[in-house]
């Protein structure tokens, strides 16, 4: 006989969890208490939204579902900030919620609320748990729902009293991931499009990829003289100084890109949904009928011709895919053509940083330093704001599984991200960019990260404002500034007061030797930069915007 709480734990390691995230609650304790007794790293946060981004991270850097744990009501609904970028980012997740006593139910009772009405739209599935004996039916289902097709976010909320029931239950078994491959027709066809393409492009995004298949895609663009780009915040998944690489198809594109997109005849859109940022507001590609004739691949066959009618569509995890693409031949023998060439070199210009910039920081320097003293395994972490762009366009990604960022553009992400990837790769260098607005929305993890001694760096580049929707607001009503101001905390001192390293940075040559002792510390580490608010994007100030 073993109790809910027990069983829970039970499941979760038959399905080889190592490590979850949770903001502890009295909603459930038996799971808690079933969790001293293994061997489980339990990552105490500070806050559930931190929490449940953690489990995001987690899932985005293995492929296997993040564990997160937390209590009902308010924490549940802190968590949601998590869940939905698992959600928009396609991430494996499972999000346990403390739930009130099954007598209770239904009448509205300390912290009560009813999950599967409320975040039906944002999880891929909520289930309740009301029985302790169906707990390895429910955990199995959760780990199938959340791997299989187009992974996502899974809910299952536990009742205080089912967890501390006693009952006899089956031994739950692991979780074997839904695989789905393309076929050999398409195959074909595909080999056909390609062999009649004068403009193609391929376009990779989504998840459901692997290192080897990262590799396997690569040979099939250099055999086959594809260019590709990687769509937004998904950057690792071709290394950016490849003769084959185009550029990043996100916010602000390389016009020159955009325009190689419009006039491409083949589109190959790989993992990715292509939605709306990445698609440049669904201009790109026309909805539903493309002018490119489109090979759509996609793990998930509900999303194939839901916006954009594909000419070839093929249901298959982009790692079978890239798998696949070793059994084509291409027509002609392998050489780069001018088009490749002249895209591949479009990009280096695009993405080589600026030397000036309005104030005494400029980040076009501190990118150059970042980009000559870093390894290439180092991962990036970051959330929401303009300073992303700095990382976006001047980091030249070469590695898979080096990049941590929410296309849900959700601010706060960068911290709590760095804390779940310093967990997973200790010996690998793991920066985060943050804004002065966007690391305080989950500033409270650096908390976190000094409690389990993650030695990360993060770089609060501080301007001041809430920049991203300051430039927004003087194009849209110049001169008004209205609910986009800020005022900052030190920085440098708070990362000290949490018991971390901090450092001001107010010139551009103070970056080298800030980042080194950053470095040198061991310890959790926060770089501010305080950034010119005029430096609100590479090549405009805020001042040009304010007057068109
Ligand atoms: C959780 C969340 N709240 C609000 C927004 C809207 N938003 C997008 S960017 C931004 C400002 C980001 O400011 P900061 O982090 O300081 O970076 P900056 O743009 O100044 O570089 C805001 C408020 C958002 N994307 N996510």
């Amino acid at each position: 006989m073993k109790t809910g709480g027990e069983l829970i734990v039970e499941a979760l390691k038959a399905n080889g969890v190592r490590r979850v995230s949770c903001v502890p609650g009295e909603s459930y304790l038996a799971v808690l208490d079933a969790l001293h007794d293994t061997d489980i790293d339990v990552v105490v946060c500070r806050q559930e939204g931190g929490a449940a981004m953690m489990a995001d991270a987690w899932g985005r850097l293995t492929g296997e579902p993040g564990i997160c744990m937390v209590t009902r009501g308010p924490g549940a609904m802190n968590a949601s900030a998590g869940l939905h970028i698992a959600r928009q980012d396609s991430i494996p997740m499972i999000l346990f919620i403390g739930q009130v006593q099954r007598d209770a139910r239904e009448r509205e009772a300390f912290q009560e609320i009813e999950y599967r009405r409320a975040f039906t739209e944002i999880a891929k599935w909520v289930g309740e748990i009301d029985d302790p004996t169906r707990i390895p039916e429910f955990v199995t289902r959760a780990f199938a729902v959340a791997t299989s097709g187009r992974p996502g976010p899974v809910v299952l909320t536990l009742p205080e009293d089912m967890l501390t029931q006693k009952t006899e239950a089956v031994s739950a078994k692991p979780y074997q991931p839904v695989e789905s491959h393309p076929g050999p027709s398409q195959m074909q066809a595909l080999e056909q499009l390609i062999a009649k393409a004068e403009r193609p492009i391929a376009i990779l995004g989504g998840t459901r990829w692997s290192e080897q298949a990262v590799r396997q895609f690569q040979s099939f663009a250099e055999r086959f003289d594809l260019p590709v780009g990687c769509s937004f915040r998904r950057q690792m998944l071709f290394d950016h100084l490849h003769p084959n690489y185009a550029g990043d198809v996100g916010i602000g594109i390389n016009p020159a890109l955009a325009k190689d997109i419009r006039e491409a005849d083949l589109v190959l859109l790989i993992g990715g949904r292509f939605s709306e940022m990445p698609s440049s507001g669904y201009t790109l590609l026309e909805v539903p009928y493309p002018q490119q004739t489109l090979v759509h691949v996609y793990p998930d066959p509900s999303e194939l011709g839901r916006v954009y009618r594909p000419d070839l569509a093929i249901a298959a995890t982009p790692a079978n895919f890239a798998a696949a693409l070793e059994t084509l031949t291409p027509a002609h023998p392998h050489r780069q053509s001018e088009r490749t060439a002249r895209m591949h070199h479009s990009y280096l210009t695009w993405s080589t940083p600026p030397e000036t910039g309005p104030g005494d920081v400029q980040m076009g320097p501190v990118m150059r330093h970042i980009e000559a003293n870093t390894a290439k395994d180092t991962i990036f972490a970051n959330g929401a704001g303009n300073y992303a762009t700095w990382l976006h366009r001047f980091h030249r990604f070469q590695q898979f599984n080096t990049q941590a960022a929410p296309t849900s553009g959700s601010m706060g992400y960068g911290l709590p991200a760095a804390v779940a990837a310093k967990q997973l790769f200790p010996e690998r260098e793991v920066i985060c960019f943050a804004g002065d607005g966007c690391f305080m929305m989950h500033g409270q993890e650096f908390a976190t990260a000094v409690r389990y001694n993650l030695a990360i760096i993060t770089l609060v580049i501080n301007n001041g404002i809430y920049g991203t929707i300051r430039m927004h607001q003087e194009r849209e009503y110049p001169g008004r500034v209205s609910g986009t101001d800020l005022t900052n905390p030190d920085f440098a001192a708070f990362a000290r007061a949490y018991g971390g390293h901090g450092e001001l940075v107010e010139k551009t040559e103070e970056f080298a030797g800030a980042f080194e002792r950053a470095r040198q510390s061991g310890k959790p580490s926060i770089i501010e930069i305080r950034l010119d608010p005029e430096a609100i994007t590479p090549t405009r100030t805020l001042s040009q915007i304010r007057h068109g």
